[in-house]
């Protein structure tokens, strides 16, 4: 490369000199100087056949060394260009647009310094239920182009393998920021070492990781699922006070996920505090519908009585309510048994305005205005809080309203 820089400077150099002489020429014609350019003609037309011929020698020379380099060094390069690109969209940079669009607060469109969108890797968990395809929703309008984002969205079916391979392929793809929303708490050191290493903050949504390092990731925004277990056991103690024994069914979540943990903690606890309930069954449908009526049936076969199915999510509560409907069993606000719910979306709230849910625990799958703000404040330099709890409330099929579905929005 050093040589090839040489060649050129030589013949640009020979080129330039050489021309400078026949501009002389032209300027002596008739003057004191005629004679010497006189002399140096000759010699001018050799130094410019010379400079060209070099300067031809040296693009073809640099023509071959581009097509021998290696794909990887062709890698290097485009990855410098992106990076430089990306290190005036890094946190601190204050890239909020000229025109003022992006705040510091981080409301408004964001434009990146270098005049294009901040890349933003999600891998999503699946869309097993009504909350995932609403977050899904949510995280895509908020991470629209209009609002300066290109988010590059997959769905990992909910494997871990593909999150993890995932955001392998973010970082290959040098995105701006990847945002996480994990299937599961354990087993992600490894990998988001790999983006920190890489230089790209991590941001986690809805559900939480388990991890001896809180610097491999930036912040989290999400439930307190935990809290949600325990407002349930609350209404569930105040509905059934005075009972001297109270059968509970359990279908729990993905296992291993935030959602289910926390809301499995706050039914332990309720069923440690209070003598009177028994856990007759408690296993995981995945948060799905299908698999909520699956497990559902085999248990409706085992038990005669059940006070309360604990589902820890609507459709999981649909399922079960699918198999006692097949089953001819009753349930619900004038049923034999008790139906108890999380997540409080639309159709849940239907379902709990209809009596068929007695209380469904509300859980905000709105995180994509969160992420977006969140981004937009590393933009700017700010820090986000490293956890950000969503506040939530809970709905009684006594008390709940048309009017409160009708806000709903999801
Ligand atoms: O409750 C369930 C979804 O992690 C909060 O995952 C989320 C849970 C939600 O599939 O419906």
């Amino acid at each position: 490369m050093n040589m090839m820089n040489a060649i050129n400077a030589i013949a640009i150099i020979t080129v330039i000199t050489a021309a400078g002489m026949k501009k002389m020429r032209v300027r002596g014609m008739g003057g004191a100087r005629v004679r010497g350019v006189r002399v140096a003609r000759p010699f001018a037309l050799l130094l410019i056949c010379g400079g060209l011929f070099l300067l031809a020698l040296s693009l073809v020379s640099c023509g071959g060394g581009a097509a021998e380099q290696s794909p990887g060094a062709d890698a290097g390069q485009a990855g410098q260009t992106e990076k430089a690109g990306q290190a005036e969209q890094a946190p601190g940079s204050g890239a909020a647009s000229a025109d003022g669009a992006g705040s510091a607060d981080g409301s408004g469109p964001l434009d990146g310094a270098d005049g294009g969108l901040i890349v933003v890797g999600f891998s999503q968990v699946g869309a097993e239920s009504d909350w995932r395809v609403a977050n899904t929703k949510s995280m895509k309008a908020a991470l629209s182009e209009a609002n300066g984002f290109k988010l590059i969205l997959t769905d990992a079916q909910q494997k871990q393998e593909n999150q993890l391979a995932a955001i392998r392929e973010f970082i290959a793809q040098k995105v701006d920021y990847i945002v996480l929303a994990p299937v599961t708490e354990q087993g992600w050191d490894e990998t988001l070492k790999e983006a920190k290493a890489a230089d790209i903050p991590v941001i986690l949504v809805d559900r939480m990781i388990q991890t001896s390092d809180d610097s491999l990731y930036t912040c989290w925004v999400g439930s307190d699922f935990r809290k949600e277990g325990e407002t349930a056991v609350a209404w569930i103690k105040e509905a059934f006070s005075g009972k001297d024994r109270l059968v509970i069914v359990h279908l729990q979540g993905s296992l291993g996920s935030s959602a289910q943990i926390g809301r499995t903690e706050g039914l332990d606890a309720g069923l440690g505090a209070n003598a009177a309930w028994e856990l007759a069954v408690r296993e995981s449908a995945d948060f799905t519908q299908v698999r909520g009526k699956e497990v559902m049936d085999r248990i409706l076969k085992q038990f005669g009585r059940i006070d309360v199915v604990y589902c820890e999510n609507d459709n999981m509560a649909f399922g079960a309510m699918d198999a006692m409907d097949e089953a001819r069993r009753s349930y619900g606000v004038h049923g034999e048994t008790a139906i108890v719910s999380f997540d409080a979306t639309r159709k849940g709230l239907e379902a709990t305005l209809a009596g068929k849910i007695n209380y469904n625990i509300e859980c905000n799958p709105l995180h994509g205005p969160r992420v977006a703000q969140i981004i937009r404040q590393l933009e700017n330099g700010a820090v986000p809080g490293k956890l950000a709890y969503v506040d939530e409330t809970a709905f009684d099929a006594a008390t709940i309203t048309q009017g409160e579905i009708d806000a709903r929005d999801y």
